[in-house]
């Protein structure tokens, strides 16, 4: 198929023809190709498209390569750091909007990344068009609603706080209003990384994703605009399981796939903000190689494992190794959740075939 610059740039038809599924308005369709299509990926041009996605369409979908690059440095710094809560109507898919509560403007908000040490002078700003009062709560620092108490602003206001990062960590950071579980299932989330301070093993790529939970008023692919439903997240029984605030994103559906060569290391950062559902983080054909449960970086990693959980409020850090061309296709495996709710990116992996490892017979 043709590869689509923009999620915007997608009519609903269009959408509907790539999913191939004439139900998917009545809710009752579901995502196609679980484990991707190496073929098809091959000659799309995501990786670029991804990189001017926020300015050319408005889009909130944060752009997994876009993170700080890691720190080689051996002395502590001072970071000043400056957080924006902005409420802001995007799609989740083509034709259903929402108006989403944001850090910077993308979601997940952008990813903070400092060494075990540093001094972080940071700012939260509530634009003026706001509706609500927000707060940033850290899991990387020590003190009451990790920071929330000192920086709760009301439209139009700002207030800065100063902490020092002590321990090492893969950390979410949110909202942390009284009804943080309204604001975080609409964005309000993010990760903090905090390197140890002998750095972590390097590898060739770097990505970062943030998984959450839409609670809406109607079922997944209506075409509207859509109200937060409070009810049905009490019941934690969400419309839409996303990566990065929209359905499919980093897939042919929308942006375009992610992309690495054979004989990489790729790690992923990846945030669930929930504010419900544990995740169960799977490559489909790769394996997590070397993982940090929990992002808790001061331990020794996990070798190996397939199915990572992922609880609301915590992060994964994990590297895969690409030996072979595949497409891997990046899911929760509460399947339903990728297969009817929309939690999907793929990582196109392009190079020499491996016959020796795999083949046709
Ligand atoms: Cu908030």
């Amino acid at each position: 198929m043709k590869p689509t610059s923009k999620l915007s740039a997608l009519s609903r038809r269009e959408f509907m023809q790539i999913a191939g599924a004439g139900t998917l308005a009545a809710g009752a369709g579901s995502l196609p190709t679980l484990t991707g299509s190496g073929t098809a990926h091959a000659a799309s041009s995501g990786g670029a498209a991804l990189k001017g996605a926020q300015a050319e369409n408005g889009s909130l979908i944060a752009d997994p390569t876009k993170i700080p690059a890691p720190i080689d440095r051996t002395e502590a710094m001072t970071h000043d750091i400056e957080l924006v809560a902005e409420e802001r109507i995007a799609e989740v898919m083509p034709g259903v909007r929402h108006r989403f509560m944001t850090f910077n403007g993308q979601i997940p908000g952008p990813m903070i990344r400092v060494r075990v040490g540093d001094t972080v002078n940071l700012t939260l700003r509530n634009s003026e068009d706001s509706e609500d009062s927000h707060s940033v709560d850290l899991h990387a620092v020590y003190g009451s609603g990790g920071g929330a108490h000192y920086n709760e602003v009301a439209p139009g206001e700002s207030k800065t706080f100063t902490f020092k990062a002590t321990y090492p960590g893969g950390l979410i950071y949110h909202c942390g209003v009284d009804n943080a579980d309204m604001h975080i299932s609409r964005g309000m989330f993010g990760m903090i990384l905090v390197e140890p301070e002998e750095g972590l093993p390097p590898v060739d790529r770097e990505f970062y994703l943030g998984q959450h939970e839409l609670y809406t008023d109607s079922t997944f692919g209506v075409p509207g605009d859509y109200e937060f439903h409070d009810r049905s997240m009490v019941r934690e029984d969400p419309t839409y399981v996303l990566f990065n605030g929209a359905v499919a994103s980093f897939t042919d559906m929308a942006l375009g796939p992610l992309k690495a060569n054979v004989g990489e290391t790729v790690r992923f950062f990846i945030v669930v903000g929930g504010p419900n559902l544990t995740s169960a983080l799977h490559p489909i054909g790769n394996i997590w190689s070397r993982y940090w449960p929990q992002g808790a970086l001061a331990n020794a990693p996990l070798r190996y494992v397939s199915t990572v959980p992922i609880s609301p409020g915590s992060c994964l850090v994990g590297d895969m190794e690409l030996p072979v061309p595949q497409s891997i296709r990046v899911l929760d495996h509460a399947l339903s959740r990728a297969v009817h709710k929309g939690v999907a990116a793929d990582l196109v992996v392009e190079g020499d075939e491996r016959p020796d490892l795999l083949k046709a017979n």
